[in-house]
């Protein structure tokens, strides 16, 4: 077994200094620390707009789970991405937070409690009670935001 996770590490440890892609098909490579070389992989799924379960759902089934943006620069590598494509400045993109089990206590899908405020928070949100329990990014700053829970918005999936 320890030889079957070294040679596994070695080969993606070559595979990324030959420039080989080791994020799957449909998701891109992030890498929000400088210190690490591994990627983080990311989709953005832009084949329907979902509410946020349907959302969690869809990148679970995928074996990801909807993006937790406290990585490193991940936020800000996310949000100018989203800004470098001019057909996505209107809308809004699902991520995994949440505060639908203790309403204004907002946490990741693992647990972890969320960063409130700037600067990953437009001014005043979240906001809305018991009507906004999750998190997304919107438009036009890609700000966190929180949404209204019947709305349906891309998401963006992790690995
Ligand atoms: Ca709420």
């Amino acid at each position: 077994m320890r030889n079957f996770l070294a040679l596994t590490l070695l080969s993606v440890l070559l595979g990324f200094a030959n420039g080989q892609h080791l994020c799957p098909p449909l998701f891109i490579e992030f890498f929000p620390d400088p210190a690490v070389p591994m990627p983080v992989c990311i989709h953005f799924t832009m084949d329907a707009k979902r509410d946020w379960h349907a959302a969690k759902d869809y990148c679970e089934a995928q074996g990801s789970s909807l993006a937790i943006l406290d990585v490193g620069n991940l936020y800000y590598e996310i949000r100018d991405y989203i800004l470098g494509n001019p057909a996505w400045l209107d809308e809004g993109f699902y991520i995994g937070c949440t505060d639908e089990i203790h309403e204004g206590s907002w946490r990741w899908t693992d647990g972890s409690p969320v960063s409130m405020g700037l600067p990953h928070w437009y001014p005043g949100q979240p906001d809305g009670g018991l009507r906004e329990n999750y998190c997304c990014l919107y438009y036009d700053d890609f700000m966190y935001n929180s949404c209204r829970n019947e709305e349906k918005l891309f998401a963006i999936c992790m690995l």
